[in-house]
């Protein structure tokens, strides 16, 4: 996959050999847990910013999974100058509705989500349909390390180290055919494990559908993320298997996915669905195209609190508009919000 370089993400590939978080626990069993909490970093990351992945949990993936994480190209993505951040902020403020509505939902309940097993449906039109178990599904592609803003429609962003592979990449795999002009995220519908689809009072017709135009998908931005901070996901950010689309509101980021599917329509999806006038299909990050009931202007960078609120302007296209303006080339960026 060629990614082309640009300022605004600029692009470094690292040198170093890298040894991620599950390498250093596994070699350190019968090891004091102090010296396993230090050494929980990985030594390539301390080796370019001590800080970066400071207070990160080793996670506890199936064996290929591991091995999979142990070949990302790390450091393929970058954002200058700006922190990563911390991992318990990226972990226990989340938004993931089928755990609850609540931010620290997702944290306290997402334990019950069952990710092995897991399998993924390519469907609608593409040349090669099927349902792949995850470990065959990930196979073919390099995994990469990108470093991405993310900025929550309510006004909140991180910094966040993805580890994923380009939708291009999935794309070339499954061919679409000539009527395939969307692509359809589905996330798992499983009340069992989900507390959230439960819920008498949700407000979201299950499951949480996303989409994107082909050629968004396209966009070497566009990825599919597998793990973040040098391990794999966290139930609560999405595991198995998530959108990342940086350029867009978070929301657009679909976790959990279990379908992916090629349309010819413009998908009806879930944000959209519940409230139109606040939530567009497309839902670029756009700073000068306020919410109806808040400006979009400006973020809280977490951690963010009552005396550090944290608070920045907001990019267009939260900074990737070098890579991603020119998909929207002509069209009015207020009606299609
Ligand atoms: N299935 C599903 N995906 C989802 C959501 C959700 O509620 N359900 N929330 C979205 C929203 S609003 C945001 S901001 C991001 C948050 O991702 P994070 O918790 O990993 O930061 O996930 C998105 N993906
Ligand atoms: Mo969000």
């Amino acid at each position: 996959m060629l990614i082309k370089l640009s300022r605004a993400s600029d692009c470094k590939e690292s040198e170093v050999t890298p040894e991620p978080i599950y390498l250093s626990r596994r070699s350190l069993m019968g090891v004091t847990a102090s010296a396993l909490a230090v050494s929980a970093l990985p030594s390539w990351a301390s080796a370019a910013d001590p800080s970066r992945y400071e207070g990160v949990e080793a996670g506890s993936a199936p064996a290929w999974l591991n091995d999979k994480l142990g070949q990302t190209r790390w450091g393929a993505v970058t954002v200058q100058g700006e922190p990563i951040t911390p991992f318990k902020d990226a972990t226990h403020y989340n938004n993931f509705y089928e755990f609850g509505t609540g931010k620290g939902d997702p944290a306290a309940n997402a334990g019950s989500l069952k990710t092995e097993p897991w399998s993924v449906v390519i469907d609608g039109e593409v040349g090669k349909p099927g349902r792949y178990a995850l470990e065959d599904f990930m196979k073919p592609y390099q995994l990469e390390e990108r470093i991405y803003r993310l900025r929550c429609v309510e006004a909140w962003s991180m910094v966040i180290p993805w580890i994923g592979f380009p939708i291009s990449a999935l794309l070339k795999q499954v061919e679409p055919t000539s009527k395939a002009k969307f692509i359809r995220f589905e996330t798992l519908q499983d009340p069992k494990s989900m507390p959230g689809q439960r819920s008498g009072f949700a407000l979201i017709n299950w499951p949480y559908v996303e989409g994107l135009r082909l050629d968004e998908a396209m966009n070497p931005l566009a990825i599919l993320g597998v793990g973040m901070y040098g391990r794999e996901l966290p139930n609560q950010n999405g595991a198995p298997l998530r959108l990342v689309v940086p350029w867009k509101y978070g929301f657009k980021s679909v976790k959990s996915i279990v379908r992916i599917s090629l349309v010819s329509e413009q998908p009806a999806t879930t944000w959209e669905n519940i409230a139109p006038s606040e939530y567009g299909f497309y839902a670029n990050v756009n700073p000068e195209v306020d919410h109806p009931r808040w400006t979009q202007a400006r973020e809280r960078r977490l951690p963010s609190g009552l005396f550090s609120p944290n608070v920045r302007e907001t990019a267009m296209f939260n900074g990737y508009g070098e890579e991603v303006a020119s998909l929207y080339t002509g069209m009015d960026l207020r009606k299609n919000y």
